[in-house]
């Protein structure tokens, strides 16, 4: 019987990698597990829109005849960097994304999205299901996600971000503790009120040649342009979302008054998003979050839309564990990721991480290479950190 591809997802599906003939016409997912993890951070992270203390994450599980796979949603426990939050997310999954797809006939990686379209929004619960299909069928296939998603490099280069301390002291104190530590790029959280003294302050101390970029969270307005053009002395990398995530026009407006390279982040939430984006002149760098933009495959299209048009990206990061992690590296390792990620080792963010822990070496990580998303959290480890988890099978999901 022909098996009916989607024109989109060639490239996904029938490559040479070697997996075509179990996941041919896709399979049929047998359970979904959904677990919630709190993990404290090892110092609190504050942000122009609130404090994390510690990380809450939804994990899901998918199980098929073949194997299983795992994926990690990002929503927050509050809905304050965009509208998911981690119980909207479970909700969301439990009552509605999950008995689509254990309803569905021929579930692959690349269908997860068509899938789920009847659902609007919730993207970050989504991207979760999509990584977890993702994980299980290249394991099955002994296919690592790097190699599947185009990855050019076996490492990539880490920043890292630091959150607003409470004094100028403290953020010199952590902005050094990263130099040593190796850290290639230099991520300062800015508000109205902590920008220019701390970015002054950081290039006194530790001098011109540190990569160092400020990312605001949408937290200024058009109101603030002259405090922003104040930053274009110091040579930033660029300015992260000044501006609330709709002001597309707002932005461009700012690109063409200060020198300091716009990157959107907030305000991409799928390919459309970025084309338009590029097209009003919003941005000249963009930050790739697979959770903001319903997923891995959905960031791919958006990494391969900025190379055709010579605009730079790098992978954004949101206090993942190493299953997340590990994800965010497999997709940096892609040519286009030519600026250093939100992607720092796991003892950036945990005393003990759910999988084995991501180490920096001279300012970098290794990308796994183990099939799949290439870590697994560790059963032990994993029960110790875990709230609540339930699983809904197949005959459960119908009616
Ligand atoms: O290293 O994972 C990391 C954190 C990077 O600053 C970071 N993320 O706005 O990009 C962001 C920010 C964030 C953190 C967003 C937590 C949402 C939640």
């Amino acid at each position: 019987m022909p098996v009916t591809v989607p024109a989109d997802s060639e490239r996904w599906l029938w490559d040479d990698c070697g997996y075509r003939a179990s996941w041919a016409g896709g399979v049929r997912i047998e359970e979904v597990e959904l677990r919630r993890v709190l993990l404290p951070l090892v110092t609190p992270f504050r942000t122009a829109f609130g404090t994390e203390t510690a990380r809450e994450a939804l994990l899901v599980r998918v199980v098929t005849a073949e194997g299983d796979g795992w994926g990690e949603c990002v929503a927050m426990s509050e809905p304050l960097y965009s509208s998911e939050h981690v119980d909207g997310a479970e909700d969301v999954s439990w009552r509605w994304l999950l008995p689509l797809l254990l309803q569905a006939d021929g579930v692959d990686a690349a269908s997860v999205a068509s899938v789920l379209a009847p659902v609007k929004g919730h993207r970050m619960a989504k991207a979760a299901l999509e990584m977890a299909v993702l994980d299980a069928q290249l394991t099955v296939a002994g296919v690592s996600l790097a190699t599947h998603l185009g990855a050019t490099r076996s490492v990539v280069d880490c920043g890292v971000s630091v959150g607003i301390p409470p004094s100028l002291d403290a953020l010199l104190e952590v902005v050094a503790g990263h130099l040593d530590e190796g850290y290639r790029r230099i991520k300062l959280k800015v508000e109205p009120g902590w920008d220019v003294e701390p970015v002054r302050a950081v290039r006194e101390r530790f001098g011109d040649t540190v990569m160092l970029q400020v990312d605001a969270n949408g937290s200024y307005g058009r109101r603030d342009l002259a405090r922003l053009a104040a930053l274009d002395p110091f040579d930033l990398a660029l300015i992260e979302q000044p501006f609330a995530d709709d002001d597309f026009e707002g932005h461009a407006l700012l690109a063409r008054e200060i020198s300091t390279p716009i990157c959107l982040d907030e305000s991409i939430g799928s390919l459309g998003e970025a084309r338009r984006a590029l097209d009003a002149g919003a941005c000249s760098v963009v930050n790739i979050k697979p959770g903001r933009v319903g997923g891995l495959l959905e960031a791919v299209r958006i990494h391969d839309l900025c190379v055709a048009r010579n605009v730079a990206v790098w992978c954004g990061g949101m206090l993942e564990t190493g299953l997340g992690r590990a994800a965010n590296v497999a997709l940096a390792a892609l040519p286009g990721f030519t600026l250093p990620g939100d992607i720092s080792a796991s003892d950036r963010y945990f005393d003990r991480d759910i999988t084995e822990p991501f180490v920096l070496r001279d300012g970098r990580l290794d990308v796994p290479t183990a099939p799949g998303v290439g870590v697994r959290p560790i059963p032990g480890i994993l029960e110790d950190v875990t709230k609540s988890s339930r699983t809904m099978r197949r005959h459960e999901a119908a009616g």
